[in-house]
């Protein structure tokens, strides 16, 4: 039985269909007129400008981003925060020891260049907002295809900057883990810039050959709008200027230079730390050569001295398990480097750090460094920072420590006593401070 003789909808109009409301063809009142937006500097210049700085500056970003995401190691067992990468594992390789300083650099730009190029960003999001009120949204396929593109090169951009802002100023307010959202944004907005850059390079290369650099000799008397194109940034009924095109990016810049200023200090020893005034970090947390960053401190984790004192012993478990007191270590050969802790948030330091070699510690638990990685356990239980696996090349390299002192004077509480773990060019996550046991084993990966 069919629905047009259905004793029931007998008498319903054959021609019945559903109905698809239409949109009207003229744009509603509002930002969706393109007479609404009307600075007359918006227009493909000032928005090929910036996005050209962009292009420049974001693309170091995600490189040290992704090195960062590299040097955690994580194919080794333990490591891995992001078991479902899959594919965007493909970059992965044993991280070196060598230089001691180059996560400290690779981290410390992607820190501080990101922050700095937050201020760019927003501009150009500026430059480009009334394409977001487009009308009609959807036009074509092509287009529909091109808009989805841009919500997620927009949205990608806006979830990478917010998150990793949020996260080095240590307010965790989203409801995700921020390590793998991090990084798998961060490929959403990578593939999503590539497609931009390859749809809008033309036109970025034709409007700086037409119109030159001469804006940015232009003061606010001369500055008159875009001749109207194709692209919709031209606003149709342009107000008078403001501000000149060259005011706005000495605006932008500006905004980047300031945030530049008040947060390299801290990836930078001696008294340019004290200008760190965004850094999160840049408080005093000890005394003598103690007094250094501390990211979490003995009393927020739960460490108590009871832990720490005299009955404290390392338990150091391979072929041959032996147990040490803090007095045997000190009877070990000691040996002192100085040498970086390079957070993932982009503080930095470099101190000297003296201690057990975990090459020695091996050879007496009865393993061959070489052929060695070693998993690290703290008193602190729970979380990530409670353990962590150090490959085999970390465990050989000669100033890869257990750490008991800094700076000639016994680790605080909140630096890691009784011992910590030392690693050059390790992320400073990996640097497992309050050490509980090291279990040496055979290379896994
Ligand atoms: N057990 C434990 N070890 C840890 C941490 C921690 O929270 N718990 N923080 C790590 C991080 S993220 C960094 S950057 C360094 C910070 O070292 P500091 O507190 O001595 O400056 O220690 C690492 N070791
Ligand atoms: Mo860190």
């Amino acid at each position: 039985m069919t629905r047009e003789n259905a004793p029931t909808e007998g008498r319903r109009s054959r021609s019945w269909r559903p109905r698809i409301p239409t949109l009207p063809e003229d744009p509603p009142p509002g930002p969706f007129r393109p007479e609404f937006w009307r600075s007359p500097i918006r227009g493909p210049w000032l928005t090929s400008v910036l996005g050209l700085i962009l292009l420049v500056g974001v693309p170091i970003v995600a490189i040290t981003g992704l090195l960062s995401y590299a040097a955690y190691n994580p194919w080794l067992p333990l490591n891995d925060l992001t078991p479902g990468k899959g594919l965007l594992g493909f970059y992965l390789f044993d991280w070196p020891t060598n230089p001691p300083w180059l996560y400290r650099l690779t981290q410390g730009t992607h820190v501080v260049l990101g922050l700095t190029l937050f201020p760019v960003l927003l501009a150009k999001l500026w430059s480009v907002i009334p394409k977001l009120f487009a009308w009609p949204p959807v036009r074509s396929a092509a287009q529909a295809l091109e808009r989805a593109s841009l919500l997620l090169l927009v949205g990608g951009a806006v979830f990478e900057f917010v998150t990793g802002i949020l996260n080095i100023q240590l307010f965790y307010v989203f409801p995700f883990s921020f390590y793998p959202a991090h990084l798998y944004g961060a490929w959403i907005f990578l593939g999503a810039l590539a497609v931009h850059v390859a749809l809008k390079m033309p036109r970025v290369v034709s409007t700086l050959r037409t119109r030159g650099l001469r804006d940015l000799r232009t003061n606010l008397a001369d500055t008159r709008p875009e001749p109207p194109d194709t692209s919709g940034l031209v606003s149709p009924a342009p107000a008078p200027p403001t501000i000149s095109r060259r005011g706005l990016l000495a605006f932008a810049g500006g905004g980047a230079l300031t945030v530049f200023a008040l947060s390299v200090g801290q990836s930078i020893d001696g008294w340019l730390r004290r200008t760190a005034l965004l850094a999160p970090h840049g408080r005093v947390y000890g005394t003598g050569p103690n007094d250094f960053q501390v990211n979490k401190t003995a009393a927020s984790v739960g460490i108590v001295t009871a832990q720490t004192g005299d009955a404290w012993r390392l338990e150091v478990m391979g072929p041959h398990p032996v147990r040490l007191s803090r007095a045997d270590l000190l009877a070990m050969p000691l040996y002192t480097y100085a040498l970086p802790i390079a957070c993932v948030e982009g503080w930095s330091t470099q101190r000297e750090w003296t201690g057990v070699r975990l090459a020695d510690l091996a050879r007496m638990a009865g393993a061959a460094p070489g052929d060695t990685q070693v998993v690290v356990r703290s008193l602190q239980r729970g979380g990530v920072f409670s353990r962590v696996t150090l490959s085999a090349r970390q465990v050989a390299d000669p100033r890869s420590l257990l750490a008991l002192r800094v700076g000639g004077a016994d680790l605080s509480l909140d630096h890691g006593y009784p011992a910590r773990i030392i690693v050059p060019n390790a992320p400073g996550v990996h640097n497992t401070k309050w050490v509980r046991m090291l279990e040496f084993g055979p290379v896994t990966a």
